[in-house]
């Protein structure tokens, strides 16, 4: 991966705040009643999207969880779409069909964020297959908590794209919590990396809240993949700051862990340390940059507001089978 440039560690900067300012101003909406269906937060957590969403390709495939905001935000959907798919409109990035949890559109390579925990990985592994197949040059990349890190179809995708060399990156967002329960409880052997290399794949643990080393890794092992060097696995810990819900009240962490993980390991402080320090930009730059993010937020909240909710007859409509180049 080349340098860091002026431009492109200002967008990265950029992205990372547009996922925040999205997540906290969707939540205080959410508690309004204005997502139905209710939402998971990943404030905390961008730089693991914005780190693997910026080094792979824009028709490479993701397919992700139930926490997906911040991915498919990172992949270059506006707010605007993202938002008005959380307050079920039809200018929605799913046509105000699938809501918070099922942001999609596989045409473009978004496979879906997905309710069943563990699914992802399980998704992208056949994506990853079919590219194989066609012999396309591009990758999957499978997103799974660490709780979907303890479900057995994840595991049994890792060993089919280990023995297949299939083109897959799995990316584990590690917020260490898997609703209530903390992520060192329940993992046998303690070391994720060590238990997906016991399949045969370059693994490894990274910091999650350092954008640019989830970059590194993901690139690198983008390359690998295309040159038929088969998946990768990357554990990135990162730390989520709210509820597993909106609305969850979290009494299994104390607000000293949280506090301490805010103030020390911000994915975005820590980012804006190095372009500041980069000389890429004065911290009145990084100011300016926040409100632009603060005004794209509004208009996307407005854009929601005032957009129409689905037609009835589009509920039959599904996806454009032609584009795909399949008979559904
Ligand atoms: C197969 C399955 N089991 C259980 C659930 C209930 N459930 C929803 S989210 C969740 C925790 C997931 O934790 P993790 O994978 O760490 O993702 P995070 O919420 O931290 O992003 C559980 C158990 C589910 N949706 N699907
Ligand atoms: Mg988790």
């Amino acid at each position: 991966m080349s340098k860091l440039d002026k431009s492109t560690a200002l967008a990265l900067l950029r992205q990372m705040m547009v996922i925040r300012d999205f997540e906290e101003t969707a939540d205080k909406l959410c508690l309004r009643g204005k997502v139905p269906g209710g939402m998971h937060n990943s404030s905390g957590q961008e730089a693991v999207a914005v780190g693997t969403l910026s080094a792979i390709a824009k028709d490479d495939v993701i397919a992700t969880t139930h926490r997906s905001h911040h991915h498919t935000l990172a992949k270059g959907y506006s707010a605007k779409s993202v938002m008005a798919e959380l307050f079920a409109k039809s200018t929605g990035i799913s046509h105000g069909r699938g809501g918070s949890m099922h942001l999609a559109e596989v045409t473009e390579g978004h496979f879906g964020g997905n309710g069943i925990v563990g699914a992802g990985v399980g998704i992208a592994m056949g994506a990853a297959l079919g590219i194989q197949h066609i012999g396309d040059k591009k990758i999957a990349v499978g997103f799974v908590g660490d709780g979907g890190m303890n479900t057995g179809r994840t595991w049994e995708s890792i060993n089919m794209a280990s023995i297949w060399k299939l083109p897959l990156i799995i990316l584990v967002d590690n917020n260490q919590y898997a609703v209530e329960t903390f992520v060192g409880r329940v993992t046998g052997g303690g070391d994720l990396a060590k238990r997906a290399s016991g399949f045969g794949l370059p693994a490894y643990n990274i910091d999650g809240q350092d954008v640019l080393e989830v970059r590194k890794y993901v690139s690198e092992a983008r390359e690998r993949a295309l040159a038929g060097e088969g998946p990768t696995f990357i554990n990135a810990l990162t730390y989520r700051y709210y509820g597993h819900n909106v609305g969850e009240k979290g009494q299994y962490r104390t607000q000293e862990e949280i506090a301490q993980w805010r103030t020390t390991q911000d994915p975005i402080d820590k980012f804006t340390e190095v372009v500041i320090s980069s000389g890429f930009a004065t911290q009145a730059e990084v100011e300016e940059l926040r409100a632009s993010v603060r005004k794209e937020i509004e208009e996307a909240v407005a854009f929601a507001e005032s957009s129409p909710e689905p037609e009835i007859a589009s509920i039959t409509q599904g996806v454009d089978s032609g584009k795909l180049g399949v008979q559904l």
